[in-house]
């Protein structure tokens, strides 16, 4: 299947204006990729959930050069307004319209707790967004991005030691979120060989960044970093299962990811990471070595903390010993998925995908900005 450019898409000042939509434009992947998106002369177009308190802080600053839609993943009605009045007639047939769908609950612990309202809105969300496309039977003129994840491969590690996650990979999901994830993986996989879609899948390893939610692990260990060295916490922060790994990557790097893969000739689905693999507790510790502290480690299971260890640093010479860190068992999941490291291997041939960040610079940027 192959689906060429066969004309070039151009506006009255002789530029590429290509159009997108991006479902989810307000969470942390949608800001930068808008971001991306405009710095590349597109129309841009998102759709948002009404809520009762304002939900745009992560693209306030760029509400004047875009176009938003109220709408819901849930309502099939509101994407296929918004899919209408995104769509650009003057650019070539077959690309009229590129769709990222970043709509989700994304929060996995939730999901064990709200299991419907996971499937309906990450799962049948999906549907609709790929429905909604056959239906008006813009399969010819529309690309789709679906936001799949690394959380679909589960406890694969586990019967397959030493090895890193690619696109052949065994998918055994854990959670309600992710098996509510897989349907829509497959889902688009199915749209994409049933119907001719350019539809695919971005198999996307943690991401993270100053815009990521509070509640995920790299942002919660980081604010309370950065709060802790400005004095504005004293209470040790708490954490769940200190020894699960991630493989995690900066958000503005993996945004660039989703763009390439429909940029590309013939849909395909890919994985994007960095590759290196890091503990949670790896990472506590590189987050407090930036203001400084070394952490002692003491205790195990529930009764593991860290206190700030031996230091000639002015700034914390006096609080030797303090317990800056404990576990709360709240935080553990009722399945674990322990270990997931990616192999970004075909992304970075096919695609030509580079990264500009690694952890180090990542967790450097995560304690110095808030957003
Ligand atoms: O947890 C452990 C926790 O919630 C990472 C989402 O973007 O990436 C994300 O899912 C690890 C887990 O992310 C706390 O048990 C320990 O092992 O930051 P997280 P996640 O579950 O990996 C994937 C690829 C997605 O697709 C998801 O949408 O950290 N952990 N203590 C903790 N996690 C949290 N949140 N809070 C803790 O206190």
């Amino acid at each position: 299947m192959l689906f060429k450019e066969s004309c070039t898409c151009i506006n009255i000042n002789n530029k590429m204006m290509k159009s997108a939509l991006v479902i989810g434009c307000n969470g942390m992947d949608g800001s930068y990729l808008m971001e991306l998106l405009l710095s590349l002369n597109y129309q841009v177009f998102g759709i948002i959930r009404r809520a009762s308190s304002f939900n745009t802080k992560r693209i306030d600053h760029i509400r004047d050069k875009i176009t938003l839609f109220y709408g819901d993943i849930q309502d099939m009605g509101s994407l296929i307004n918004a899919m209408q009045k995104s769509m650009n007639p003057t650019t070539c047939s077959t690309n009229r319209l590129e769709i990222y769908n970043l709509a989700a609950m994304s929060h996995v612990q939730v999901s064990f707790d709200i299991e419907k309202y996971s499937a309906d809105v990450n799962a049948l969300g999906t549907l609709n967004v790929l429905q909604a496309v056959k239906l008006m039977k813009w399969e010819d003129c529309v690309k789709v991005y679906q936001a799949s994840t690394s959380e679909m491969y589960g406890n694969t590690l586990k019967s397959e030691p030493n090895k890193k996650l690619n696109e052949a990979s065994t998918m055994n999901p854990v959670s309600p979120y992710a098996i509510a994830k897989l349907y829509a993986y497959h889902l688009t996989k199915y749209y994409r060989t049933a119907y001719g879609m350019f539809a695919v899948n971005g198999i996307l390893q943690n991401h993270t960044s100053p815009r990521r939610g509070e509640n995920f692990v790299c942002k919660k260990i980081c604010d309370y970093v950065r709060w802790f060295g400005e004095g504005k916490t004293t209470k040790p922060l708490e954490l769940g299962n200190l020894d699960a790994t991630r493989d995690f990557g900066h958000s503005k790097d993996y945004v660039r990811g989703m763009w390439l893969m429909l940029q590309q000739e013939t849909p395909d689905d890919f994985v994007l990471a960095t590759g290196v693999q890091t503990s949670v507790k790896n990472l506590v510790i590189l987050a407090f070595s930036k203001i400084g502290i070394q952490l002692v480690w003491s205790g195990e299971g529930v009764d593991e903390v860290a206190r700030i260890g031996k230091t000639s640093d002015e700034k914390w010479i006096l609080r030797i010993g303090e317990t800056v860190l404990k576990i709360n068992p709240k935080y553990f999941r009722p399945s674990e998925l322990t270990d997931l490291v990616g192999d970004p291997s075909k992304a970075e041939q096919v695609l030509g995908w580079k990264r500009e960040y690694d952890l180090d610079k990542i967790v450097q940027e995560m304690v110095t900005r808030e957003i």
